[in-house]
């Protein structure tokens, strides 16, 4: 070991080196001391020898050093933060994804096990402005995916800028992994299902479902308020006078019974659903759950209790997943098919669904056309949910039987259809409105439903198609307005049903659907008229039947009014078109005149009380004569039309994914597009 002082007291050991070395370094060796003093010392006399321009690029150095370790600190430390707590998050989403595929609201497979999650729903937001329509999202692997965590940092300010791009990727990731959104809204999924049992068609899983769900929530507007603010009037009128009762009378502040079945209720429950009212759907699911008793000694008519009950009751399953209401569905749909025992298979108009009989009016053994091929999206719908295919083949024996028969007009039907021959009776008559109009929207709507495979329908649709244009069209003095009349024996008639509104869009939804381009032009010019049935009358409002005029006179409108026709019901169908044809052109003149259909429900058939009321004039705005009574489809189909044409969500029951019932309830498409 060497030591300076042992040297310098001693004789030079052999072994010993002997170093000379100058005065400074000698002191350095001999006087070697480590303590921090003397270091200091000798740093301090280097610095002093440094040159001021030495010293000050070496000051610039550290302090440059300095700066860059303390951020380089910062966004390492916030790097590790956000891994840690993303992976942890993903662990937790990944858990949760098996379930949240599963349980996707937009296309239920089958029942599922549990109830649903109730208290999960759609919330109204008004912080951001809509997207505009109609821009379809892109599929997601075209979607620009947030900077991942392995990029390459060049500078500081890459790694802070990286910092937070992963930090707001996570937040997005976490968003789109924990959220179903099938209506632009954010629903916690809570749901199992199981696939159905049967050999009938079965869904397959949109592969769209996916990238569409994960979207931004898109917020309520104004319009949508003001329905949803006209549905909570209607809605009080209900609950404070006729509860659990079929409609409402809002000026006696009673009601009226048809079934006795709670259809108003029934009706509106998708529409609280889509509307997002939580508080009046819980309420009304619990009557459901309690009160609503099928087990009764009421006879009904088959149509409208499959339209309203059976189908109001199968979309509410679908779009909540709540299998209450499936097995309700499952009830009501046993019940009814006593209806199909007929010599014919053609279905009795009436059913008792205590007893189990069915049996035609009394005056006829005629059922309506339109009735008994308006039932089959809710009973194919209900075979593919319970696996049991009677549903199913009652009613699309029906449609065969009814593609078979004579009697037609080029695709036209008669009115009538005899349920022990099985044949078309009262031949000759020919129209759109009432008795054959959903025969029409039906056959169009059985094809999309199922997957487009069922030619026959599909034929059907076309035919009728062209026999409307070839027999029933013709343009009115003096605005020429296209319109769809009726034939009686040859003789054309010019008049028109508010209820042949549903063409246009039924045209434009087959139009969407591929089918020829010129049916979406004649829905352009048969909403036109739709629109003036409205706007050429004193109150604004439609009545049930006007006359269009086929010659041009002084002083008269395109649209005349016979005193017999001149109420309104509440009724939907131009409300129901304008929707298609602003969901499928975006053109937004379609949701202003339904604003002003809106307001004019309002100024002339709103009650103070609560409630709306069907009126008796709608040419008289000083008195347009009130009729007592709200009709179920005013919460089941004209205010969540309303809401649907306000909205500039597509995937607010969208549709390639959904088609309506006549009563507006959504099933879902067997094969989405
Ligand atoms: C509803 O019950 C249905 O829309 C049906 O198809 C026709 N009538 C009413 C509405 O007007």
């Amino acid at each position: 070991m060497y030591s300076g002082a042992a040297a310098a007291a001693g004789p030079p050991r052999r072994d010993f080196i002997s170093v000379t070395l100058g005065p400074e370094e000698a002191v350095g060796v001999s006087g070697y001391n480590n303590s921090k003093a003397w270091r200091r010392r000798s740093c301090w006399r280097k610095w002093k020898q440094l040159s001021r321009l030495q010293r000050s690029v070496i000051l610039f150095l550290f302090a440059f050093l300095a700066v860059c370790g303390v951020i380089s600190y910062t966004s390492t430390v916030e790097a590790w933060k956000s891994i840690t707590n993303k992976s942890l998050d993903d662990q937790r989403i990944e858990q949760e994804i098996p379930r949240l595929k599963l349980a996707n609201p937009a296309v239920l497979p089958a029942p599922q096990k549990a109830d649903a999650n109730r208290g999960d729903y759609p919330e109204l937001s008004l912080q951001k402005p809509p997207k505009p329509p109609h821009v379809r999202h892109a599929p997601s692997n075209l979607q620009i995916k947030a900077p991942r965590r392995n990029m390459r940092l060049k500078t500081q300010r890459d790694a802070m800028r990286a910092v937070e791009e992963l930090v707001e990727a996570d937040k997005v990731e976490k968003t789109e992994k924990s959220i179903i959104s099938w209506r632009g809204a954010v629903i916690e999924p809570d749901q199992s299902t199981e696939p159905p049992s049967s050999k009938i068609m079965e869904p397959e899983k949109p592969s769209s479902v996916e990238a569409e769900d994960q979207k931004e929530p898109v917020p309520i507007n104004e319009r949508q308020l003001a329905v949803i603010e006209a549905f909570r009037h209607a809605w009080k009128g209900y609950k404070d006078f006729a509860w659990g009762h079929d409609e409402l009378k809002p000026l006696s502040k009673s009601y009226s019974e048809w079934f006795g079945l709670g259809l108003t209720l029934i009706d509106a429950l998708d529409t609280m659903w889509i509307l997002g009212l939580k508080e009046e759907f819980e309420e009304a699911r619990k009557w459901v759950a309690n009160d609503l008793v099928f087990d009764k000694n009421v006879d009904v008519n088959l149509f409208e209790s499959t339209i309203r009950i059976l189908g109001g009751l199968l979309s509410t399953y679908h779009l909540s997943g709540d299998s209450l209401f499936l097995e309700k569905a499952k009830d009501i749909g046993n019940r009814l098919m006593p209806a199909f025992k007929t010599p014919s298979k053609i279905p009795y108009s009436d059913v008792n669904i205590g007893r189990g009989t069915a049996h035609p009016p009394r005056w006829t053994s005629d059922s309506t056309v339109a009735e008994v091929t308006s039932i089959q999206l809710e009973f194919r719908e209900l075979s593919r949910l319970t696996g049991d295919e009677k549903f199913q083949k009652a009613v699309d024996e029906v449609m065969k039987h009814v593609h078979t028969l004579s009697g037609k007009n080029d695709g036209l039907v008669p009115m009538f259809i005899n349920t022990n021959s099985g044949q078309f009776t009262h031949l000759g008559v020919y129209t759109l409105g009432a008795r054959a109009d959903s025969y029409y929207e039906y056959l169009l709507k059985q094809w999309i439903q199922g997957g487009k495979k069922e030619n026959e329908l599909l034929e059907d649709y076309m035919r009728a198609i062209e026999g409307v244009k070839k027999h029933l069209l013709q343009r009115s003095e003096p605005k020429k307005l296209t319109f769809v009349g009726e034939l009686a024996h040859g003789h054309f008639s010019a008049k028109m049903d508010h209820l042949v509104c549903f063409l246009p869009g039924t045209l434009a939804l087959g139009a969407h659907n591929g089918l020829a381009a010129d049916h979406m032009k004649l829905a352009e010019s048969l909403i036109e008229t739709c629109y003036q049935m409205y706007a050429q009358v004193e109150t604004g409002l439609s009545p049930e039947i006007v006359h269009f005029n086929l010659h041009a006179q002084k002083g008269h409108k395109d649209v005349e009014i016979k005193p017999a026709d001149r109420h309104n019901l509440l009724r939907p169908e131009t409300v129901e078109s304008l929707f298609y044809m602003y969901r499928f052109s975006g053109d937004k003149k379609y949701q202003d005149w339904g604003w002003e259909i809106l307001q004019n429900f309002n100024r002339y058939t709103r009650v103070p009380t609560g409630g709306y009321t069907s009126i008796n004039n709608v040419q008289n705005p000083s008195n347009p004569e009130p009729r007592d009574k709200m009709e179920s489809f005013f919460l089941g189909e004209t205010l969540k039309y309303m809401f649907l044409l306000f909205s500039d969500d597509i995937d607010l029951i969208n549709l390639d994914k959904y088609v309506f019932n006549t009563e507006a309830h959504p099933l879902p498409i067997w094969v989405p597009a």
